[in-house]
């Protein structure tokens, strides 16, 4: 939508009875704005304000570099079995401390925490969980890449402090999702149900600034992400959709495609958000009994509000990943995420292989020993 002018030249987007003045507009404004008419109202905007306070930390933490000393490798391990570096566990601290006193949440999981953090009995219980990956892509910390926050809000049914179980509900649910995204600029994407928009850190005066409202995912793309050195052990849809891109103009899709993987998810998704594309972490044979790399309640439910919310399409291959039914904190989903039409694709090409016929694209070789076949996992 151009920005609409007005009289004193100040562009504007006007998003129905609410306009958002670019360059203007703090994210605490934006929320009032956004949460005005809704039951949620001051809780959730307080307990966003307080998460944008913690990424404000983890800015400046992150921006210190080496010369924060935190790129050490610990000798302990997460919750997945992952070498933890000291940043992990330091951001992680740190949206503990910012959000646990506010009096929104009754309770917290992180990909950093084995099982749920009790609010301390000295500060009040809120109605709110928050689930989040404090930072996501750390093993590129030591190359500079830019790397991110991940974070998800669901609503607490009931009184009591949360427990594991409290937080396995399906994306669906969720009442807000973000991102940071610490890159030359720190920023904030948000949703909290109506749009998805952007916020960048003015460090000079220390707010986040609305600066891309309602960002659009173009529903075609010619640019796709995937971690190529496991195609050997990607399903045949996966691999038939990924061929056919890379045949580009000789190949039935008739146009060239471009190739990206940056191993930070937040960067790949924030590009999507930009300018469209596909994202894929796709389960498969490298681990056959693994459903993929990512974990649903903490990276792939968080971006898929946000992409659905800015008109892509969330995936597992085979079904709305919003909908992905939670059985335990740290559990692991395939994600196939972007602009729509190449989503609708990706799902198609494996309707086609479930249902045998794809043909000439699934090898018997492949299919036999297929763990994923639906008849298989009988
Ligand atoms: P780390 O947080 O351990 O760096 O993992 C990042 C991530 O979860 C996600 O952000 C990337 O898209 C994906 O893993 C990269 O996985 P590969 O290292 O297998 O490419």
């Amino acid at each position: 939508m151009a920005p609409a002018e007005n009289d004193n030249n100040t562009a504007r987007e006007d998003h129905g009875d609410r306009t958002m003045h670019l360059g203007r507009t703090t994210l605490s404004k934006f929320l009032i704005d956004q949460l005005r008419n809704t039951p949620a109202r001051n809780d959730l905007a307080a307990l966003l304000v307080d998460v944008a306070a913690a990424i404000k930390a983890i800015s400046a933490m992150v921006a210190r570099g080496a010369l924060g000393g935190s790129h050490d490798a610990l000798t302990s391990h997460n919750t997945s079995g992952e070498v933890q570096k000291r940043l992990d566990v330091t951001t992680n601290d740190a949206i503990l401390r910012y959000c646990e006193w506010g009096g929104q949440l009754a309770g917290m999981a992180s990909e950093e925490m084995e099982t749920a953090y009790a609010i301390p009995a000295e500060f009040t219980r809120g109605r709110y969980l928050l689930v989040f990956d404090p930072l996501d892509g750390s093993s590129n910390l030591d190359t500079n890449v830019s790397v991110g926050t991940i974070f998800s809000v669901l609503a607490h049914s009931g009184d009591h402090t949360a427990v594991d179980e409290d937080f396995l509900k399906t994306g669906v649910t969720q009442v807000a999702a973000g991102y940071a995204i610490y890159g030359p600029a720190t920023m904030l994407v948000l949703t909290v149900g109506h749009g998805t928009h952007a916020f960048t850190l003015d460090r000079e005066i220390g707010n986040f600034i609305l600066t891309h409202p309602d960002l659009k995912v173009p529903e075609d793309t010619s640019e796709f992400a995937i971690n190529a050195s496991n195609e050997r052990f990607w399903e045949p849809p996966v691999q038939r959709y990924v061929d056919e891109c890379k045949q580009g103009t000789s190949g039935i899709r008739a146009r060239d495609f471009n190739m990206r993987w940056i191993a930070s998810m937040v960067a790949e998704v924030h590009r999507i958000l930009m300018r469209g594309g596909v994202f894929m972490y796709p389960r498969d044979t490298k681990m056959p009994l693994r459903a993929g790399r990512l974990r649903l309640l903490y990276e792939a439910n968080p971006m898929a509000m946000l992409i659905e919310q800015a008109g892509g399409a969330a995936s597992t291959g085979r079904g709305r990943l919003l909908e992905v039914p939670p059985t335990e904190l740290h559990q692991r989903v395939p994600v196939v995420l972007g602009s729509r039409n190449e989503i609708e694709r990706i799902e198609r090409y494996h309707q086609e292989y479930d249902s045998g016929s794809d043909k000439p694209y699934s090898s018997p070789l492949f299919n036999d020993r297929s763990l994923y076949r639906p008849e298989a996992r009988s």
